[in-house]
């Protein structure tokens, strides 16, 4: 039985993969960060009572920033594939928080890389590093490839940028099988509640069960290549499993614009939506209500631009080339965008039709603004 260990376990893609890994007969050991509250509610369904006999899914505390905690973990697990998907994984905080993003983001991938190789492991072990399309930043061609040139835009891809690099240079100094998914950025139910696609449909959700009014967003102009994280992390273990150790872009190759998000969610629950007026002047209205369900007044503005949400630098513009990971991977995506959306939509709404319940029963229910 192969052993898995996940640093990231419990954000969307951990929970994912750990799935995955556990379906495809692996022993998945995770690392969970201490917090003052449980943070397992994305693994619970498949997390076992640790009492019970040969547990199948194992979780340690630890952190990335903490090396002395990486080494041990590593030389109890003796894993032989680590999937590295911790991070402060938001691109706007981390110009809050730049210093905290580099150590974790960059210095955190050198930690694992230099515990495996300290601990004799480096035929053993194979290391997956969660690289990113952030990496392209200010863009220099379309579509992204593997060989398309890096200009990172924000704290979170320049430590990421050295994550990618120190990934590549222990594969060729010490010839160990440590590679990069570059992965574009991809979404779900899970997805957390402060990206973009997230807080889109869980405000579309809100507002058509009449618990909110509208959202605010900030650029609506950019575009991104969004896919479903169920398939991207189908891409992550294939990636491992290759001969060679190599470097994938993994992508739709079909980009989006924030706006065009925005109405294709919309339409999951019958609204349909019209945008005037220019910059951080635009508004998005209801145009037409083809659901009896929701009964949103025409002409309500339910979505409106807040600067707040802009960023120092933007990337504009992401599109993937998945040629490679398609034709050496086999990979191929099963849901394109509007499956997403839906899965996204209709597994919010059932979200907080609970939370309309409780709150018709007299229940405070709280709400999180960002
Ligand atoms: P999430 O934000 O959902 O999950 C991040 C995970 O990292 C969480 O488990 C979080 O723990 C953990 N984490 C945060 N800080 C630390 C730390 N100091 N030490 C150990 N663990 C930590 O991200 P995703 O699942 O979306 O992404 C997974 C990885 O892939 C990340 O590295 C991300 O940067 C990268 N990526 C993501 C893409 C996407 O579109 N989703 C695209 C390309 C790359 P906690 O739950 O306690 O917060
Ligand atoms: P991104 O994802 O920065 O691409 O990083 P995010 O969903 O945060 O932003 C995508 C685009 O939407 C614009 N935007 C907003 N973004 C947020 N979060 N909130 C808003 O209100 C809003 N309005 C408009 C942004 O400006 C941006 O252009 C994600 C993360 O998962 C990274 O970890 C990963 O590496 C990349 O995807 C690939």
């Amino acid at each position: 039985m192969k052993k898995a260990l996940i640093t990231g376990i419990t954000g969307q893609d951990g929970a994912y993969l750990a799935e995955l890994l556990l379906s495809k007969g692996y022993e998945v050991h995770g690392i969970k960060r201490r917090s003052s509250l449980f943070n397992t509610q994305r693994i619970d369904h498949i997390y076992e009572d640790p009492h019970e006999k040969n547990p199948k899914l194992h979780l340690h505390y630890g952190d990335l920033s903490d090396s002395t905690n990486i080494i041990r973990i590593i030389q109890e697990v003796q894993p032989d594939e680590i999937y590295n998907l911790g991070a402060m994984s938001h691109v706007q905080v981390s110009f809050e928080e730049p210093e905290y993003t580099a150590n974790v983001d960059g210095i955190g991938t050198l930690r694992i890389l230099e515990a495996v190789r300290l601990l004799g492991l480096t035929e053993k072990t194979r290391i997956y590093q969660a690289s990113t399309s952030e990496l392209y930043g200010l863009v220099q061609e379309v579509p992204q490839s593997e060989r398309t040139p890096f200009y990172p835009r924000s704290p979170y891809a320049v430590a990421k940028l050295y994550g990618y690099w120190i990934t590549v240079n222990y594969r060729e100094a010490y010839n160990m099988y440590a590679v990069n998914g570059i992965l574009f950025n991809h979404e779900s139910p899970l997805r957390g509640e402060t990206f973009v696609t997230r807080k889109i449909t869980r405000a579309v959700a809100r507002i058509a069960l009449g618990l909110q009014d509208k959202i605010y967003l900030g650029n609506l102009d950019a575009q991104r290549d969004w896919g479903h994280a169920k398939d991207f992390v189908e891409a992550m273990w294939l990636i491992l499993q290759q001969e060679t150790p190599e470097d994938f872009v993994i992508a739709t190759g079909v980009t989006t614009r924030i706006r065009e998000f925005v109405r294709m969610a919309f339409a999951e629950v019958g609204v349909e939506l019209e945008f005037t007026g220019t910059g951080v002047d635009e508004v998005g209205k209801v145009l037409k209500c083809n659901n009896p369900d929701y009964k949103l007044e025409i002409g309500k503005e339910v979505v409106a631009v807040d600067p707040r949400y802009f960023r120092p630098t933007e990337v504009e513009l992401l599109i993937g080339d998945p040629t490679k990971s398609m034709t050496k991977l086999g990979w191929k995506p099963k849901y394109d965008l509007k499956a997403l959306v839906n899965d996204m939509v209709t597994s919010d709404l059932a979200l907080f039709k609970k939370d309309r319940l409780l709150e018709s029963s007299g229940h405070r229910v709280p709400n999180y603004y960002e």
